[in-house]
């Protein structure tokens, strides 16, 4: 793996301190006032390029969907590669007493390319043992490590490049103290006292988050995807690896990959949507705090802008995006029909009340005008007149649930209380 230059070090560092919340929650210079929202016209989900009005489902499937799904990859995320031909894994430590008993424990190694030297990711799912067939999952990436979402000392420590949350974890090396530092991200006896099994993988395994020129991580395999508008970017490798893990589950008999939630925190949550919306297999997507290149709404360009978002992480969406910096209204789509793409399956996005910078209100309005994709698929979605619920009452449709919870950009238990919510009925 390259390692990082003292620069991007220290631009992870700075960009990490505002991340966390407290340092720089809404940066300056940015627009947070409703009132001063350009004004902009959005594309329409529901008209083809050709200027063909999607009036039918087989319309959609067959003409508008794909269509949508080149735009995204043409214009933000870049394209992935299909499965690797030669991918194998391993579950390589197991335990039915999990969790004082109730849970088993898998650690899966997936090398990429079938080698043990290759690039490789590790999957840490817990089952609940309680279950008459294959357990429904979720299944989402941390930022800090497989052994940060848990206390569980036979969690392997992961000896990779460590996103520095300003935590435990020196020189970028994770330690012993380490161990479930993100844990209230990760409410796992609750979800799996739920039912659902719950899985979750270090992104960094996938691709490390910085900007090298995409040498490191799974990039490094795939050069020739590189030097091009389309480019293989990190959320689109983020995404890839996701969907490996679910090649992964579809052999797995304690696992029904036929029920998984994907689930994506912030620029993990741009990332479960992108997966959700490329790969049909994931069953219900959620959204959390997904902001700017996620569930908002570009051309709102309330608090995180396009161009700043290409400045700070060049890294994450393709070259072409950079041509919408200040001119997001050229670009052909808007991330409402990143939602639409979802659809039929369930999808729920949520924002948190301190989070201006990932517009709240930017990521209802993208949820609400997708809803007219799941109506054309007879699936319910939010009603075009409804309005921005207030802080705390989650407004929940049979195909599309959004809530504003009070306090900061995070992932938290309420948050997870909502989701498995909506996953009883629509996915487990
Ligand atoms: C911020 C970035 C957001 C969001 C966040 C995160 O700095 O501006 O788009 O993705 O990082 O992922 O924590």
């Amino acid at each position: 793996m390259t390692r990082p230059t003292a620069t991007t070090i220290a631009w992870t560092l700075a960009l990490t301190a505002m991340m966390t919340g407290t340092l720089l929650a809404q940066p300056k210079g940015y627009n947070y006032d409703e009132d001063k929202v350009p004004q902009y016209t959005l594309p329409d989900a529901l008209t083809c390029e050709d200027g063909t009005k999607v009036t039918t489902p087989e319309l959609w499937t067959g003409k508008r969907r794909p269509e949508l799904v080149k735009l995204f990859e043409e214009n933000v995320y870049g394209v992935m590669p299909p499965a690797p031909i030669g991918m194998t894994w391993r579950v390589y430590e197991q335990s039915d007493q999990a969790l004082g008993g109730k849970a088993t424990r898998k650690q899966i190694a997936v090398y990429f390319t079938g080698y043990d030297a290759g690039p490789r990711m590790t999957i840490l799912v817990y089952i609940p043992n309680k279950r008459t067939g294959p357990a429904p999952a979720f299944i989402g990436l941390n930022f800090q490590g497989n052994h940060a979402v848990i206390n569980d000392p036979a969690v392997t420590l992961n000896t990779g490049w460590m996103h520095n949350r300003g935590d435990t974890v020196k020189d970028n090396r994770a330690t012993e103290a380490a161990r479930g530092v993100a844990s209230s991200r990760w409410p796992i006896e609750m979800i799996v006292d739920r039912g659902y099994a719950i899985a979750t993988i270090y992104y960094g395994d996938i691709d490390p988050d910085f900007d090298d020129g995409f040498h490191n991580g799974i990039h490094a395999k795939y050069p020739q995807l590189q030097g091009r508008d389309d480019n293989f970017t990190s959320i689109g490798a983020w995404s890839w690896g996701l969907s490996r893990a679910l090649d992964v589950f579809e052999q797995d008999d304690d696992i029904d990959a036929k029920r998984v939630a994907v689930i994506g925190h912030s620029r993990l949550g741009k990332t479960s949507l992108w997966a959700g919306a490329s790969d049909e297999r994931f069953a219900m997507v959620v959204s959390n705090c997904s902001g700017c290149g996620g569930a908002a709404l570009s051309r709102r360009a309330f608090g995180e802008t396009v161009k700043r978002i290409n400045t700070s992480f060049p890294h994450w969406f393709c070259a072409n995006f950079k041509k919408y910096n200040d001119n997001e209204g050229a670009c052909p789509v808007d991330q409402h029909e990143l939602i639409a793409l979802i659809a039929p399956r369930p999808v729920y996005v949520a924002s948190a009340e301190g989070d201006q910078w990932a517009d709240p209100h930017g990521e209802f309005l993208s949820a609400q005008i997708a809803s007219r994709v799941y109506d054309l698929l007879g699936k319910q979605g939010i009603a075009a007149d409804a309005s921005w619920p207030k802080v705390d009452q989650p407004l929940v449709t049979p195909s599309v649930g959004y809530h504003m919870r009070t306090g900061k950009h995070d992932l938290t238990e309420y948050d997870w209380k909502q989701y498995l919510d909506f996953a009883d009925k629509r996915v487990k």
